[in-house]
This record gives structure tokens, sequence and C-alpha cells, in this order.
């Protein structure tokens, strides 16, 4: 549905009058917020209700992409876009003197996820709809998102995010579509003519209430669901009297998003929060199977319903459906076990072993009873299955019960067709190292589906001027299809075109220094490089070796040794109880202020650590950055997607090869990225080995001991205790992360970045091969394997809106 700037003046006017009783004029910004997401709500209403129709008509196989965690960031802007709204709506304001990136401030960032994981089921969904799928979102509507983040006296402090307090404004309370979860008390099998059915007895009755958000494809008349389920007290007759406590213990569930990435958080309430959402959402997706599809034959289920588990959080999944399938439905066990599976699969984002769920079985027995029992089931028959096909040990080592715990991870891969790996290197390891004896068992349902990233968001919305660019040299073809962008590298020798892509990186620097300015008091020099780290804070990622790099820089330039003007900015939050991530925010933050403050220094280097890194601060810092930093220890980033985000705005990588940098690499070629550091058989030598002694390169290396003493004789003010513990780390025997292993290859590499610098010319043609070849992480083009090659989906027929 197309709309004019008139018509959309009239909207407006009409809207801010029957809410607040005002002119437009007089409207302050977060009014006009509400009334301009209440005429875009009104625009994909339509649409959204005629998907839902033609589903029911069509009946065409969905997806249901089961996820703890959903990061969306804000909605307006990429609504607007993706209704083909977002030109017209932003003249027809500035005609009345109004701006929408102003009012689009008034929108709370949704932060319902921790950083990549949750991006990427948010990346998803939009490309889902896009790319014309019925695929839905399935998680929990958290009352607190990710904490806010402060800084005072240089160390973190988390606020609470209470982002529905001014109200949600997509999303729909769908009452009627209620299912009650339940946990704890006892249960006792009893026979029911001939078929053994649990009792329950003495359990806690939860209602999950689901929230729909709509979520809007590109331009094409579609219009999916993502489904948040909201944690309620029972209706009357389900729990009698409730106390406070019972209150309270219930809305607990889906009050807080646990903070911690890349580490399995094993508490009771998280348990609860995985089997809740599981639940809820398994129990929904089969009534409307029952109601819509194929009453009561479930052997089409796999026809109609693909289910995914985004990393273990949702294993569950496995067992619940069996559940729900034996229990409710009286289906035999063998069946039951062979429709699961066929349905289920399952993404992994980690080889940390820190990161891998098990879950005490006392625990889950206490909590979740019947699931315990279907686990145990599931488990036994795993084990009888393999008797004398393979060893003892391979058993022992893959069943899903084992020491007392429940691994996760094997009950979601047990339990699924398909397994697969975020970038081919981490695909790779999984199939060789982490999960080899999985692999050995079942090769066929391992597959590599490297991640991808919203173009969408990040070139058309978050990098306008360049968007421009693109048009106008290549057509706008690429805005619906990304392959065209490929086109791009033909101007590779066009000065008018390098000297429009410096002119439009500039501007987003010029936005950026008064962002920076703003926010720090900190004046930094829009013309000097912006290296950019912005991810979450942990060991494995280094932002420790960009930390060093700085000192070493700020050392040379102390001794007269001269480099480019450089402006460092990180963005990362810390997990609350991850002491030494927080020590590295202390120790940076203080390096920042000594440094931004020597006279000695003037402009040339500054450091910048922005706080409360979200969504909505990536889109600002992402297209006015000059370098992105990729340097994690190779084999320990699983993919990374800032990365993508980052060429795609023209930024030159400095990576380690791992993730999906070594496919940036293969994208660009080796001229146009800064690669470094060891590769991955050489960190497995050391591992395997034991052999990584860090003292011997540091009493070895003058260049390195003078960065590294500086975290600990004094250099560095106010940071004694947290700059011994990052000395001691780096020091120490075996030191995981290899930090000081990567240190000389690091600095070399900075060294030649700052040499393609100074040849202007050059370093915008390697930033348009970046740009052109990022096509290749469009998000669109990993959903669409996905729906091939795992899910088996056919695209919805749809009327495109006119
Ligand atoms: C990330 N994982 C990977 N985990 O680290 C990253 N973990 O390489 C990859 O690009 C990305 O997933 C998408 O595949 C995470 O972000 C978490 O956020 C997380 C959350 C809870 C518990 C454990």
């Amino acid at each position: 549905m197309r709309i004019t700037k008139e018509e959309f003046k009239q909207r407006l006017a009409r809207k801010v009058r029957n809410y607040y009783e005002e002119e437009i004029s007089e409207a302050s910004n977060a009014e006009l917020f509400a009334a301009l997401s209440a005429i875009v709500r009104d625009g994909f209403a339509p649409q959204w209700r005629r998907t839902r129709i033609s589903e029911k008509e069509q009946k065409q196989k969905q997806v249901y992409y089961f996820s703890i965690e959903f990061l969306p960031g804000t909605l307006l802007k990429s609504n607007l876009l993706n209704l083909g709204w977002l030109e017209t709506v932003s003249e027809a304001l500035e005609d009345l003197g109004l701006d929408l990136d102003t009012i689009a401030t008034a929108e709370p960032d949704m932060a319902l996820g921790n950083g990549g994981l949750g991006r990427l089921a948010a990346a998803f969904m939009d490309s889902l709809a896009s790319t014309g799928y019925t695929g839905n979102g399935n998680g929990i509507r958290y009352k607190y998102g990710l904490f806010k983040q402060k800084f005072v006296n240089g160390y973190q402090k988390e606020l609470p995010n209470d982002w529905l307090k001014s109200q949600d404004y997509w999303e729909v309370r769908r009452e009627s579509k209620s299912v009650l979860v339940r946990f704890g008390g006892q249960v006792h099998m009893v026979d029911d003519n001939g078929w053994l059915v649990p009792q329950y007895e003495g359990e806690e009755v939860v209602r999950a209430v689901p929230y729909d958000i709509a979520i809007v494809g590109y331009q094409n008349g579609l219009t999916n669901t993502l489904r948040l389920w909201d944690a309620e007290i029972p209706p009357e007759g389900e729990l009698n009297y409730p106390t406070i406590e019972d209150r309270r213990r219930i809305e607990d569930i889906t009050s807080i998003l646990y903070p911690d990435d890349s580490n399995y958080e094993g508490r009771l309430l998280r348990l609860k929060q995985e089997y809740f959402f599981t639940s809820a959402g398994l129990q929904s997706i089969l009534n409307y199977y029952v109601k819509e599809i194929a009453k009561h034959d479930f052997s089409e289920l796999p026809n109609y319903v693909a289910i995914h588990i985004n990393d273990t959080h949702p294993a569950l999944a496995v067992a619940e459906m069996m559940r729900l399938l034996v229990d409710k439905y009286r289906v035999s066990w063998d069946k039951a076990w062979n429709i699961t599976v066929k349905t289920m699969s399952y993404t992994n984002h980690t080889i940390m072993q820190e990161a891998l769920e098990k879950w005490e079985i006392s625990m889950m027995s206490e909590l979740l009873p019947r699931i315990m029992q279907i686990i145990t089931e599931i488990d036994r028959r795993y084990v009888e299955n393999l008797k004398n096909k393979v060893s003892d040990e391979v058993i022992e080592r893959t069943r899903i019960i084992k020491d007392g715990k429940v691994r996760m991870a094997h009950l979601a891969i047990i339990g699924s067709h398909s397994i697969n790996g975020v970038a081919e290197l981490h695909t790779q390891l999984l199939e060789t190292e982490v999960l080899k004896d999985f692999y050995n068992l079942y090769p066929e349902r391992f597959n590599n589906k490297t991640n991808g990233i919203t173009l969408r968001r990040w070139i058309q919305i978050a990098n306008p001027d360049l968007s421009k660019l693109l048009d106008k040299t290549i057509g706008k073809e690429w805005r619906a299809n990304s392959d065209e962008m490929l086109n791009f590298e033909k101007y590779l020798h066009n000065s008018e075109t390098l000297n429009s892509l410096k002119k439009i990186k500039y501007d987003n620097k010029v936005k950026l220094a008064k962002l920076i300015k703003d926010r720090t008091g900190i004046i930094v020099d829009p013309k000097a490089i912006f290296d950019v780290q912005v991810k979450r804070l942990h060991a494995y990622k280094r932002q420790t070796l960009k930390l060093l790099h700085i000192l070493h820089l700020y050392q040379d330039l102390k001794a007269g040794i001269d480099h480019p003007k450089r402006v460092v900015i990180f963005g990362a939050k810390a997990a609350p109880s991850y002491v030494f991530a927080k020590q590295v925010i202390k120790v940076i933050n203080e390096t920042a202020n000594m440094i931004n403050n020597d006279p000695d220094i003037h402009d040339k280097l500054k450091v910048i650590f922005l706080e409360n890194y979200d969504v909505t601060l990536a889109e600002k810092i992402i297209p006015a950055a000059d370098v992105s930093e990729q340097i994690s220890t190779t084999t320990k980033e699983a993919s990374g997607t800032s990365n993508m985000k980052l060429m795609a705005n023209g930024a030159l990588t400095v990576a380690t090869m791992d993730g999906a940098n070594i496919e940036i690499k293969d994208a660009v070629g080796e001229d146009n990225i800064f690669s470094f550091g060891l590769a991955k058989d050489e960190v497995y030598k050391y591992y395997a080995s034991k052999s990584y002694h860090p003292r011997n390169l540091y009493e070895n290396d003058a260049v390195m001991k003078r960065a590294v003493d500086s975290l600990i004789d004094g250099t560095i003010p106010n940071s004694n205790s947290e700059g011994q513990a990052l000395f001691n780390n780096f020091l120490e025997d075996n030191e995981q992360f290899l930090v000081l292993a990567d240190f000389s290859s690091y600095i070399k590499i900075q060294n030649k970045l700052e040499q393609a610098w100074a040849q202007e010319r050059l370093w915008y043609q390697m930033s348009l091969v970046n740009i052109a070849h990022s096509e290749r992480f469009d998000v669109d083009k990993t959903i669409k394997r996905y729906a091939k090659e795992i899910w088996h989906l056919n695209q919805l027929k749809i009327e495109k809106t006119k």
C-alpha cells in the first residue's frame, strides 16, 4: 500500500488530534512518535491479516524459530523502509519542519538479547518475511532488557533497562491464544484404557500469554509474527488464592534477560525460562496444527512444521514435543520420535566449553518431573540402539545423561535432523573436534550456514548517503537483490565515485564526532583514522590486544615516533559477574583518560569508550568506521557479525583468520584485508602441547615489554590492581587466548595499515571492494539456504501491495 506525502500529513494531523487534542506543531517528540508508529501499524495491519489468511488457505510449511533472545533494536525506520514509506514520510516530515531521525529517538531500543546470537535471530525474522517465507519467532517478553551500561570512575555500572515503561508500540496482546505451563509437583503414570498417562499433583501452573510483534517483509506484502511470551497468574481455579509470593515467583519467570553472553548461567530460574517459552510455543504450534491442518494425524507434522532450536536454550523442545505427542495426543513413542527428529533442527553458536549447558538431574527432576522421565527414556533408547554398533566409549561420550547431568547439546543433536555451525571454520571445528563423535555417527546431519546481516538496516537505514551513491552508480536494484552490489566493483578506478565514498565517510565521521562530543565532551578530528572495536567484552575477543596496541602507539608518540592521527572507539558491555572483563573496561577507561588529557599527544591519538553499546548506537558508529577490529583468538569466534556490518559500510578489516573473517578474506581478496596472527593449527598445537610460555616472548621483545609493563609501572593512573590483573593474565603459562603470541604480528599489520592510510586513493579502492563484496553476507542469502536445505520451505504466494 503506497502513501503520498499529503495523505501522510493528513493522517498525522488526525492522529495527533485524536490522541492528544493538539496540533502537530504543539506535539512533543514522544507524542509524534506515538502518532507516527500508530500510522505505521495501520499501514501494515491489512497485510498482517492477509498473510494469516493466506497461510490458512495455502497451508505452506512454516518454520518456528525458537530463541531465548531476540535483539531487533528499534522498528520504526525498518517498518517504514519495508512498507516502502521511508522516503515519503521523511520528506513529508521535513515539509512540516520536523525530522524523522529526531522523532525516532523516542523509540526504546528493544534489547531482548545480549549480542550476536540475539541480533542474528532478529535479522532472521526480518529476512524470512522479506524473502517471502512464513517464519515465526518464538521467545520471551522480558520486562527488563539487557542492562544499561554506565561508567562511574571508569568502572561499569549496570542499570535496569525498563524498556516497557513507555509501553511497547508494536506488540499486540493475544489473550485468546494463552496456554498453561506446569512446573514441579509429583507425577504418577496411570493406566487409561491401555495408555499410560501422567497424573500431576501439586504442580505450579503458569499462564503463558503471547504478545505478537509484526515483522514486515521488504515491500512484498507479507507480514510475519514474532511471538513473545509473558508469564502471568493463571485464571481462577488453577491456583487458589495466589499470595504475593506466588505472584512474584510467576512474574519473575519473564522478568529479566540473563546478561551472560558466551557463558552458561546455571540457575533454576534460567531453566524455568527455557521450559516456559519452549512449552508455550510448542503447545500453540500443535493447537494450530490440530485446528487448521490435519486434525490428529501427526505423521504429517514434519511436512507442515519446522522447529529451529537456536543454541541449546530451547533444546527442551525435543523432550516437550515427545511429551505432547505421547501424553496428550497419544502417539506411540516410536512414531513420535520419528516425527520429532524430522521436525527439529539445531544451530550451535560456540565451541567454548563454558557455554555448553548441563543441568543437574536433581534440579531437572524437581522442576520438570515428566520431562526428566522422557529425557531418561530418550537416553536409554539411544544407548540401547548403539550397543554393539559402536564402542562403549563413544556411547558414554555422546549419551545425554552423564555424571548426574543432562547435556543439552546432546539432547538437541540426538533429537534433530540437522545441526549447523555459523561459519565454515566453525562448522569444520564442530565436525573434527568438538562434536567429532556425533559427526562420525550422523555425518549427514551436519552442515554449515554462515551468518548474515540485514543490509537493509546496516546500509539502507544506517547509511543513506552510501545507499544513494549505490543507486547513482549501479542503479536501485541492489536494494532488493544484493547480487547487484558486485557491480560496484566496476567503479574501482572511477575517481568521482572514490571521492564520493571519501566524502560520505567523512560526513558520517563528522556526525559521530558530534555524538562523541555531546556524550563525552571529548573533541575528535574526523580526519583521523576511526578505528572501531564494537562487540561484547570477552577475553577471547581480545579488546586487550587493542589496548596493548594503544599503549604502544602512546609510547611511540611520547618518544617522538610519529603515527597518523587515530581515534580508537570501543563499545562493549561486560557480563555483570565477569570480573576480568570489568577489569579490562576499567583499564581502557583510565588509559583513555590519560591519553586524551596528555598535552604531549595533542590529538594524535584519542581513545573513546562509548557507554551502553546497543543496536541504536551501532547504527551510528558503524557507518563512520574506517577500520574494523576483528581480532579474536583464532578458533574462538564462531562467526562474528559486526565484521560483516563494518565491511558493508566500507571499513577495512584487521582480522585474525577466525570465524567469518576467513570468508571475508575469500570475498575481498588478501589485498583488501589486513590479516594477521596465529593460524588454527598453530593455536591447536599450543593447546595440545601446553607449550605456550608468554614470558619468553615478553623477555625477548623490548617493544612488547614496554607496552605490557606500562600496565604495572604506574604509567596508567588509578588502575593498579586492574592493570596488575591484566599483566598477570598475559604472562600466565598457557594463557588460553594467546594475547602476547599475536602481539608482534598485530603491531606489524597495524603499521601496514598506516601505510595504506597514507595512500588515500588506494584506501578508498579497498573500501569500495569491501562494500561490493558484502553482498555475500546478505542475511537473505543465509535464510534462503536454511529454508531450502534445513527447513524445506516454499514461499507463500501473496499479492504484492500496490
Ligand atoms: C555469538 N554467540 C557468537 N552468544 O559468539 C558469534 N551465549 O561468533 C556469532 O556470530 C553469533 O553468536 C551469531 O551466530 C552469542 O552471541 C550469546 O549471546 C549467548 C547468550 C546466552 C548464553 C550464551
